[in-house]
């Protein structure tokens, strides 16, 4: 496959790109604008990016808002008895359709890499097992990543600690957990120590929904840090959420920070998600309830951006389009200086990337794996003002997706 006249993040001038075998074989920098018969695709000026990439999303749960029971509150907690409610008339069948519908609509959407939570407080573990079957069915077009979460606690939910034991051995990617959620603030502090010890035990990534709630006295993330520090897991673990950091007062976050940093752990938040949950218990003034994006990106930390919900008993929008989750957090997170807009992308892919890490399998580079999405617009700042359609999505050199604007000659298909 051959690309001529795209641009590429950063620079101004056009390339021509070129993949075989699924590896990018050749990528050189145009003097004009070309024509040449022999190319696949003429990107025309258009910016080529690599993909999105979605970090936190609840596939298990997707597009049942409302099954059996609206979430009328709009709190995180009523999130989590509704869905409790929708749990017993789980079945595989029921997932593995709402899953696929739910990634095929991210896929439209231009995202390669998906990092889903599968809710194991649950018996049957439905949901884990089937996650990470479609997992290994759609290796090669999406990687996906499972973690194993426990919606209900860890030490709280009967059996909490063995049914994370039992989707770890059946092959979730990553180890959950929920602290905020834990009885009591010691059973939460045990279970960060324990996520730590099972992802150690069984060479996993660690994801933690920590402190996903306005009290500014939730400071599991504390712990979280020093385990990730303490155990050399580092950048193999992740921090979701932590919204009470929205709360937290100063002068307990210049501490914090100091150990955030030197933990290396990285951070999700999902604002779309957090700026419709939190502020639920506040009349005026009203907390945004997100997480500190702008200072810890400042500080030279690694967060990333994620949708979390696509239609489920938390959040009953939710459309696949990562721009759109972007655009709230540069907004509500007071990121709209001009040099904000030049890096503003990473939130959703290379950040996110580093978050799920991905390492070699993200880049374009001659010799790494062909990975790439074309988008309307020829700049970042172009594409973030106007939400630009992904036009096409090529994996590996496979195209998952185009729109009709592209043309892409029949040659293509012999690649
Ligand atoms: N579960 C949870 O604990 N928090 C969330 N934001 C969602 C599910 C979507
Ligand atoms: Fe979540």
């Amino acid at each position: 496959m051959k690309i001529i006249n795209a641009r590429l993040r950063h620079r101004s001038e056009l390339f021509t790109l070129s993949i075989n075998q699924g590896v990018w074989s050749h990528i050189e920098q145009q003097s004009s604008y070309i024509h040449d018969a022999s190319a696949t695709v003429d990107a025309q000026g258009k910016l080529l990016s690599l993909p999105f990439v979605e970090p936190h999303i609840h596939l298990d749960a997707a597009l049942t808002a409302g099954e059996p029971n609206w979430n009328m509150s709009g709190t995180l907690f009523e999130g989590i008895q509704r869905w409790s409610e929708r749990k017993p008339m789980l079945s595989a069948e029921d997932i593995r359709q709402r899953a696929l519908k739910t990634l095929d609509l991210l896929v439209e959407n231009g995202i390669q890499f998906v990092r889903t939570h599968a809710d194991v407080s649950d018996p049957s573990l439905v949901g884990l097992k089937t996650l990470c079957d479609i997992r290994d069915e759609v290796k090669g077009k999406i990687t996906l990543q499972v973690v194993a979460f426990p919606q209900e606690g860890l030490l709280s939910f009967p059996n909490g600690v063995a049914l994370m034991e039992e989707a770890l051995e059946y092959g979730a990617d990553v180890v959950g957990g929920i602290p905020h959620f834990e009885f009591t603030r010691e059973l939460g502090e045990q279970s960060m120590k324990l996520v730590i010890e099972l992802a150690q035990k069984y060479n996993r990534l660690v994801d933690v929904h920590c402190d996903e709630t306005d009290d500014p006295n939730s400071r599991f993330l504390e712990v979280l840090a020093y385990e990730a520090l303490n155990s050399g897991l580092g950048s193999r673990v992740t921090a979701s959420h932590t919204t009470a950091m929205g709360s937290y007062d100063n002068a307990y976050c210049s501490r914090l920070f100091k150990l955030l940093k030197k933990s290396e752990i990285n951070f999700i938040s999902c604002p779309t998600e957090s700026i419709h949950l939190q502020g639920r218990f506040d009349s005026y003034p009203k907390r945004r309830g997100l997480t500190r994006v702008k200072e810890l990106n400042e500080a030279g930390m690694n967060v990333c951006f994620g949708q979390d919900s696509i239609n489920d008993p938390w959040y009953s929008l939710g459309n696949g389009k990562l721009l759109r989750t972007l655009d709230f957090g540069l907004h509500i997170c007071h990121m709209m200086g001009r040099n904000d807009f030049d890096t503003a992308l990473d939130l959703i892919t290379r950040n996110s990337a580093k978050t799920m890490n991905l390492r070699d399998d993200y880049a374009i580079e001659v010799g790494k794996p062909a990975h790439f999405i074309l988008l309307d617009g020829e700049d970042d700042y172009t594409v973030l003002r106007n939400q630009s359609d992904v036009l096409m999505s090529v994996h590996q050199g496979n195209v998952l997706m185009k729109k009709k604007a592209v043309e892409i000659t029949e040659k293509h298909f012999l690649v």
